[in-house]
């Protein structure tokens, strides 16, 4: 494929290729680990993903095929957090999951080797996951002295069931990709070579679809787990509908008219 340069960062790799953007964690080294920079620029990269209307779908994924993500590096973390040039202790791979969750278009991860630990997350809050034959996943936190309560741990549940959720995380195991598809944790497994083709053609097919319903339907799928700020999230797509509509379009004309506002000829649906 042909992957064009969106913007130069220093951790990851942020291309474009026909409707599809990729991040991509570029620290092979420590199997793609996550530094406070390595999230802050995912973090700007998932901004521009939200705001360019030519991207439809975005592949969250590691380079070098050895590792999706191994979580924060263990080697900056510090006194309440991961510490970066700021110094400042930070935990900031949560504002990254909730982006991801957020984002109104999906959000694919193309996992080749190891996802653990909060790299494991990642791939959990992601609404599709792909996995080559060689992919490894699972948690270590209580091996490490960490923990993600949040979606790593309520969320992972609602995909696998809370047995194998409790499982994952007070054994802290390793699965196999065919264990991890068993288990309903990934979509699709496929050999390495095939990785970038078949998440490729996934994402082709979703950019078929129509995005005003694929948008619908994630805020849809969160709204039921995210309580009063995933109505917020779905109702904020239904105002943004209804501001496509002559009624309400009547509404603000009339206020910048100052005239009362005619909404007589709009239909009272059944
Ligand atoms: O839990 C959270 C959070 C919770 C709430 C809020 C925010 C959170 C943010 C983050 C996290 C976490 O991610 S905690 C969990 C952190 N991650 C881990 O515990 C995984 C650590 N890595 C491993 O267990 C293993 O490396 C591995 C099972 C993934 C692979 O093993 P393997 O194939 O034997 O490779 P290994 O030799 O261990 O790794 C290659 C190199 O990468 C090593 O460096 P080298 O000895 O060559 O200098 C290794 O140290 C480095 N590396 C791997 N993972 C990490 C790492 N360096 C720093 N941090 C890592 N996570």
């Amino acid at each position: 494929y042909n992957w064009s340069t969106l913007k130069e960062y220093k951790e990851i790799l942020f291309q474009f290729y026909n409707g599809i953007a990729k991040i991509s964690i570029n620290r092979p080294e420590v199997h793609n680990a996550f530094t406070p920079r390595t999230v802050a620029e995912m973090i700007d990269a998932m901004n521009i993903c939200r705001d360019n209307s030519d991207i439809g779908v975005i592949i969250l994924t590691g380079e070098g095929g050895k590792a999706f993500c191994s979580g924060g590096d263990q080697s900056v973390r510090g006194h309440g957090g991961y510490i970066g040039e700021d110094t400042v202790p930070r935990l900031n791979v949560l504002d990254l999951q909730m982006q991801i969750r957020r984002i109104p278009k999906p959000v694919i991860a193309m996992v080749a080797g190891w996802a653990i630990g909060g790299g494991h997350v990642l791939h959990v809050v992601c609404d599709l996951s792909i996995a080559a034959h060689n992919a490894r996943f699972g948690q270590t936190g209580p091996k490490v002295g960490s923990f993600d309560g949040g979606f790593g741990a309520s969320y992972l549940a609602r995909v696998v069931g809370q047995k194998k959720a409790r499982e994952i995380w007070y054994l802290c195991d390793q699965y196999n990709a065919q264990e991890a598809l068993d288990m309903g944790l990934v979509n699709k497994v496929v050999p390495l070579e095939q990785l970038e083709e078949t998440t490729v053609a996934w994402c082709e097919k979703i950019l078929e679809k129509s995005p005003l319903a694929l948008r619908m339907l994630k805020a849809s799928f969160n709204a039921e787990l995210d309580g009063q700020s995933g109505i917020q999230q779905l109702a904020g797509d239904a105002t943004l509908l209804y501001y496509l509509s002559d009624e309400a379009k009547e509404g603000k004309n009339a206020f910048l008219e100052k005239r009362k506002p005619d909404f007589s000829k709009y239909p009272k649906f059944p």
